[in-house]
């Protein structure tokens, strides 16, 4: 068999951290007609790097075979993230003078959720993404958009031309990076000189802290704390000058980046600080990742207990959302429509499919209020609060809402 080598510094990767046993690509989604097809399922087996710490899979499917022009996933279906998304451009526009004749780049751009809000001020913006459905959104709302993968080569194609970024936005895409070297040298390649680079990812220390394991799927290669990070940008002559924690996704980091040549941008104090704070939280210890999958299993076991006992009790439970984390969940727990009736999601694309490796059928919200479920199980709890807003009317007639992570546990509105 291959020897496993960490994608960051190539050292042995020997130690397994959870098995999530045999899952399907999480952004899978099934149409009617392909339900008695074959299914592909990988093997979810999280490893850690003794040597970086940086946490991650083995590749199983190519990001062309994942990104592709049906990826399901459309950033601007959350008001949350829209609102999220326009206060970074703001602070960026009002922090590093960002004006019209600035450049903004921002990479895996998605359907322009992000890039319009700069645009709407005449800042020059240019989006890169793969996935060639989302892309046409984001082009049919005037963003400019190459249809690619971001890494060396197209950096240097698109510097060149004079594609040179005084701002580069990376956000929640690094998990889905592969070639994490290739991806941050291209980085170097389009940063002007006294240019600005902001990451946001999942921090790992959230994810330990709070069982985020939900958030391990295919597509997202690794799962970052701010030393792994730092050990990667380092290494391709960037520097972290500032971080940031966020309530994102479960909590985020966003980290600033610029040439370590620019003594324009002091390190400030943050960065130590978040790195003191991972070491306290035992993210360089071996033994804080042997729990995590103790504590895995319990989930497991607390999920299952309440769905066993609803459906002996004859409740009617339904998801809500078709998040590409609530399919590592279901398939991790083997939750199916013998426990889940069917799941809703506002984006359009997703509704009339099938969730991958469960089949569990994706509806439209509208059919909540003729069902009248008796438990709704909130699958993206990341976003519960805008959530529960939405289904505040199912109270009417004494519906109960849960969230599954990072334990089975009831919400209140
Ligand atoms: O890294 C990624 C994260 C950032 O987003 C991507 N790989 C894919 C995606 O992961 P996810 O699908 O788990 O993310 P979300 O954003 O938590 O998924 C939210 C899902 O819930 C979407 O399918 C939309 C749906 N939704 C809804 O139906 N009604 C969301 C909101 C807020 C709503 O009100």
């Amino acid at each position: 068999m291959k020897k496993k080598l960490c994608r960051l510094c190539n050292h042995p990767l020997e130690v397994m951290v959870a098995d999530l046993g045999m899952s399907p690509l999480s952004n899978a989604y099934i149409r009617p007609e392909n339900l008695q097809s074959k299914e592909n399922f990988y093997p979810l087996h999280v490893y850690i790097c003794e040597n970086c710490y940086l946490m991650q899979l083995e590749e199983f499917e190519s990001p062309d075979q994942i990104f592709n022009e049906q990826y399901a996933y459309f950033s601007s279906y959350s008001n949350t993230w829209l609102k999220h998304s326009e206060d970074y451009a703001n602070m960026m526009i009002n922090k590093f003078g960002i004006n019209k004749n600035s450049k903004v780049i921002e990479l895996a751009s998605n359907d322009g959720y992000l890039l319009q809000f700069f645009a709407k001020k005449d800042i020059p913006v240019l989006g890169i993404e793969p996935s060639a459905n989302v892309a046409d959104i984001a082009m049919s709302k005037g963003i400019p958009t190459l249809v690619e993968f971001f890494g060396k080569e197209t950096a240097k194609r698109i510097s060149k031309i004079g594609n040179k970024a005084d701002l580069i936005a990376a956000n929640n895409v690094l998990a889905h990076v592969p070639d994490l070297n290739d991806f941050v040298a291209g980085i170097k390649i389009i940063l002007k000189s006294q240019g600005v680079v902001t990451i946001e990812f999942p921090h790992l220390l959230n994810l330990m802290k709070y069982n985020q394991f939900d958030t391990i799927y295919h597509e997202h290669f690794s799962y970052f704390s701010l030393y792994a990070v730092k050990k990667n940008v380092e290494n391709h002559g960037l520097k972290v000058f500032d971080v940031e924690e966020l309530p994102t996704h479960g909590g985020s980091l966003r980290i600033y980046l610029c040439h370590d040549n620019d003594s324009s941008k002091p390190v400030t104090s943050n960065v130590n600080n978040l790195l003191d704070k991972e070491d306290q939280a035992g993210l360089r210890d071996l033994k804080t990742y042997i729990q995590f999958h103790e504590n895995i299993k319990e989930t497991k076991r607390r999920l299952l207990e309440f769905l066993i006992q609803a459906k002996r009790e004859g409740k009617k439970v339904i998801g809500y959302g078709a998040p590409a984390k609530g399919n590592t969940l279901l398939n991790y727990c083997g939750i199916r429509s013998d426990f889940i009736d069917f799941t809703v999601d506002t984006i359009p694309y997703k509704q009339g499919l099938y969730l991958p490796g469960t089949h569990i059928p994706i509806k439209s919200p509208d059919v909540i209020q003729n069902e009248k479920p008796d438990y709704i199980i909130i699958l993206p709890w990341n976003f519960k609060d805008e959530i529960l807003q939405k289904i505040s009317f199912a109270k009417d007639w004494g519906c109960r809402f849960f969230i599954p992570i990072p334990g089975l546990q009831e919400v209140f509105i």
